[in-house]
């Protein structure tokens, strides 16, 4: 056993009430941290002294608070292998897309770092002289951030680094099973200077940090909730923040489509399905759920893609593979339950399906001591299965015919989700058309549904979320509120659309 973590909330140990061992998907028998729990009770405790704290960071001038969020992201820089060879350990991500997590926090911090010294507001004219209009943001007060564990540094970055650079405070409940990555990154944050209470983490189950949370809106002593997870649980955080008349920013599950034109480029096609569907063993929020391929390319792509999928290398992720283990046996539990969704009209291309073991192994890999699954293609998915209509977070893609683009988008659309989606077209007439109709917040032409950049907006419409956005300029209107000052020096009350001068037009004048 390397390490005990615990809660810490003000800049202290907070009790724990029951402990959790968070585990190596790739060698189940390994335990990464032991993790100490904490109550509802905790979590509102450390809603409480986040607001305590929140009121003297904010009086800290925006520069500066940037300036600490440059040293956060110099810090993560410092130790990007150490943290990324820790979420590989951890949640059994392939190593380079660790890497590549790890970078994303340096990506969020760069881009916050210089928003100190703008976080702009407007000088605004007034309808009446000597009077002066001003907008200012100001800082929500306390965010409450929970987060899943399949990006357990990268998308928490997505929350506290805008959030601090605002003037709040933060209380971060991170996913149990990714809870030794979450605490690293924690200590990242602190060492840069942030004053105790700022930013508080909590190790928590979902009902004592659902019934913490409840307390804490109670209390009032938190005005901004950030969560990353299931459209389940996504839609009981909105519920309960609207009941307090405080809003949620939803990241939540997708299905995102990937569509193939006759004019595509199959063979770019193929190798991003590969990677949509199975980089990060597909548990990506943005990972593919069904590709919808034109019927006239339909047998050749499946061919393509089949034996692309049956050759792809999967094992140790410390090693150049392209996926791993599943995230937890959670994971791997829910993943055997949507393997049954496949009816006796599927066609399964990709080989064999189910847990890697000595005597259903994947090439030469036998699964070894992992949560280990093949990846699986099934061809012949209809607009009414479930396996077409709902989230199947794991190595599972489906795939679906179209005749006309105008089919094409009303597919994509169907799941009535709405977070990433994708075309692969040489015709930017078709690439303008699925843009336009599809109802995903973030459309890629030519390239996979994941691996969004840290800084366009990121996030999702219908069963994906509540039409909120994460990174670049978009999330400030999330971890910030607009005020609006009026100043008259006139000397006298001027009042508004009453004491406004007119000028008269004539308005029966006509060219002649
Ligand atoms: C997620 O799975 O919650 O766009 C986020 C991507 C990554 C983030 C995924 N940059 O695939």
């Amino acid at each position: 056993m390397s390490r005990q973590i615990v809660s810490i909330v003000g800049g202290k140990d907070a009790a724990s009430a029951a402990t959790y061992d968070s585990t190596n998907p790739a060698r189940t028998s390994e335990v990464v941290a032991r993790v100490g729990l904490a109550d509802a009770g905790t979590f509102a405790a450390a809603c409480r002294t986040a607001k305590e704290a929140q009121r003297e960071w904010a009086k800290v001038p925006a520069p500066v608070r940037g300036r600490v969020i440059a040293s956060i992201g110099r810090l993560v820089e410092a130790n990007a292998e150490r943290l990324a060879h820790l979420v590989t350990e951890e949640i059994g991500k392939p190593y380079a897309e660790a890497l590549g997590e790890v970078r994303e926090i340096v990506d969020t911090c760069d881009f916050f770092l210089g928003e100190g010294r703008r976080l702009y507001g407007q000088t605004v004219p007034s309808e009446m002289p000597d009077k002066n209009l001003f907008t200012f943001r100001t800082p929500v007060g306390v965010a409450a951030v929970v987060t899943a564990g399949n990006f357990p540094v990268a998308v928490p970055s997505w929350y506290l680094v805008p959030a601090l650079l605002c003037g709040n405070a933060v209380v971060w409940k991170p996913a149990e099973y990714a809870a030794a990555s979450a605490h690293a990154m924690f200590r990242l944050f602190v060492a840069a200077g942030l004053p105790d209470g700022v930013l508080n983490i909590v190790f928590a189950d979902g009902a004592e940090t659902f019934s913490g949370l409840e307390l804490a809106l109670e209390e009032g002593s938190v005005q901004k909730v950030g969560f990353t997870g299931s459209s389940e649980v996504g839609r009981k955080i909105g519920e309960l923040t609207g009941r307090h008349l405080q809003s949620a920013c939803l990241e939540l599950g997708g299905k995102n489509p990937m569509v193939i034109m006759p004019d595509a480029q199959l063979d770019l096609a193929v190798e991003g399905a590969l990677f949509s569907g199975f980089g990060t063993a597909g548990q990506r929020c943005t990972s593919l759920g069904t590709i919808i391929v034109h019927e006239s390319v339909h047998d050749e792509f499946v061919e393509r893609f089949a034996r692309a999928v049956r050759e792809a290398r999967i094992g140790d992720p410390e090693q150049d593979v392209l996926s791993g283990p599943l995230l937890d046996q959670k994971f791997a539990d829910r993943y055997e339950e949507y393997l049954t969704w496949i009816q006796p009209h599927h066609k399964v291309v990709s080989g064999n399906i189910g847990k890697i073991t000595k005597d259903n192994p994947h090439r030469d890999f036998d699964g070894g001591q992992g949560l280990y699954y093949h990846p699986v293609v099934v061809d012949g998915v209809r607009p009414s299965d479930r396996l077409f209509l709902e989230e199947t977070f794991g190595p599972i893609v489906g795939v679906t015919t179209f005749q006309t683009i105008d089919e094409a988008v009303e597919l994509a659309n169907r799941p009535g989700y709405g977070l990433s989606s994708s075309i692969y077209t040489t015709d930017a007439k078709h690439a303008f058309r699925f843009r336009e109709g599809v109802s995903a917040g973030m459309v890629s032409v030519n390239n996979s549904t994941s691996g969004a950049e840290a800084h366009l907006p990121f996030g999702g419409n219908g069963k994906s979320g509540n039409g909120s956005r994460q990174s670049g300029m978009w999330v400030l209107d999330q971890f910030t509120r607009w005020q609006a000052m009026n100043w008259d020096h006139s000397g006298r009350l001027q009042k508004a659309q009453m004491d406004v001068a007119e000028i008269t037009p004539d308005l029966d004048f006509r060219l002649s």
